[in-house]
């Protein structure tokens, strides 16, 4: 891990972390390898560096012949939170996907049968969670592209079928091929109460640094459970695999545990829907912007409008996040699910 690194390298850094489509993380590419330390010590990050222009520069390369555009291997977010499928192949990703998103994604008897991302949304009480199908991943293959379309993903589903043989074996590929490319598929989800996380591992500190990790809270979902009648299975899964995910079993043939995933990954990612009021007017009830919990009145206004934001005074909050209705709070201000704020700036 690099040490000593400078200023302008952990901007970049931190850039390439936030940036939201493949042109910027490019840049952000492209600076950390201007600026990082060129010592012993960096040689492996300044290779890994070089490898994720490389496959960004293929990526966004001109249109191949005959004008046709190649294949996009990533994935604008949209809505209030981006979640992947992953899982081995055959498992029923594409099928819970289906269900799901009401996308048209394939669906086969076989493995192998998705190739490239497949975003969808999943209607979530008023807002929408965007949901992204994806190949599978196993002992013998993985796409080398998901690395980079699993870099804005906020969550993933762990997707098994608890009736294939082979499945904790499975599973376990599944877990190591992504940790080899410093994919985490972590236990642990900040907002879930009640005793069903694990903390974050001790030596967060040491690997912190690594500006390709990408942790994911993850929840474990059994397949195919119409067709599995012991629902102790999922628990001996997970004992002998020794993790401790949020776990459901779900068939898209019955509905079994897909509400129940949905509200879930709601909770899970700490989603805060926020309804903005034009003073002297209603709130618009209809669509609300979404934050998480902990973001506060200027984290609102910085999706409001970036003018707003810059000018922002106070703010007038009617729900669960004020004392009283109406009560008038400063721009740091943590907002609660359900709250109307109105924003009083220069600008308006
Ligand atoms: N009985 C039953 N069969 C299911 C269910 N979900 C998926 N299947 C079947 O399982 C097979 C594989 O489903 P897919 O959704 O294509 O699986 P996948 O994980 O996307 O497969 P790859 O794209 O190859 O990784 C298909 O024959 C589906 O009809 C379910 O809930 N119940
Ligand atoms: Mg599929």
């Amino acid at each position: 891990m690099p040490t000593n690194v400078t200023a302008d390298y952990k901007k970049a850094e931190q850039a390439f972390r936030e940036a939201r489509s493949n042109r910027e993380r490019l840049d952000c590419l492209r600076e950390m390898l201007r600026t990082i330390p060129k010592h012993k010590g960096t040689e492996h990050l300044q290779a890994e560096i070089k490898t994720r222009i490389k496959q960004l520069n293929e990526e966004l390369a001109a249109p191949k012949k005959g004008g046709r555009k190649g294949p996009s291997y990533t994935v604008r977010p949209e809505g209030a939170a981006q979640i992947a499928m992953l899982g081995p192949p055959n498992a029923g990703k594409s099928s819970l996907h289906t269900k799901l998103t009401g996308s048209h994604t394939d669906v086969g008897p076989y493995p192998y049968t998705t190739k490239l991302p497949v975003p969808g949304m999943i209607p979530c009480h008023d807002i929408n969670l965007q949901l992204v199908d994806l190949p599978p991943v196993s002992r013998d293959f993985m796409e080398p592209w998901i690395v980079n379309t699993l870099q804005p993903a906020d969550a993933a589903l762990l997707v098994v079928d608890l009736n294939e043989p082979e499945c904790v074996d499975h599973v376990a590929a599944v877990r190591e091929r992504l940790a080899e490319r410093q994919i985490v598929l972590e236990e642990h989800w900040p907002w879930l109460e009640g005793g069903i996380v694990a903390s974050a591992p001790a030596e967060e500190d040491e690997i912190l640094d690594d500006p390709f990790l990408i942790r994911l809270p993850t929840v474990l979902v059994a397949s195919k459970c119409d067709l599995d009648p012991h629902p102790g299975e999922l628990d001996a899964l997970e004992e002998l695999l020794g993790v401790d995910y949020p776990a459901i079993a779900t068939s898209v043939k019955t509905g079994q545990g897909l509400e129940e995933l949905i509200e879930l990954l709601f909770k899970g990612l700490g989603i805060v829907r926020v309804y903005s009021k034009i003073p002297g007017k209603s709130a618009d009830t209809e669509r609300p912007f979404t934050v998480r919990r902990g973001d506060t009145v200027i984290d609102v206004a910085k999706l409001v409008h970036k003018d707003i934001a810059a000018t922002l005074r106070f703010a007038r909050v009617w729900g669960e996040s004020g004392q009283f209705e109406g009560q008038q709070v400063g721009p740091d201000h943590p907002v609660a699910d359900g709250d109307i704020v109105e924003l009083h700036s220069s600008a308006t």
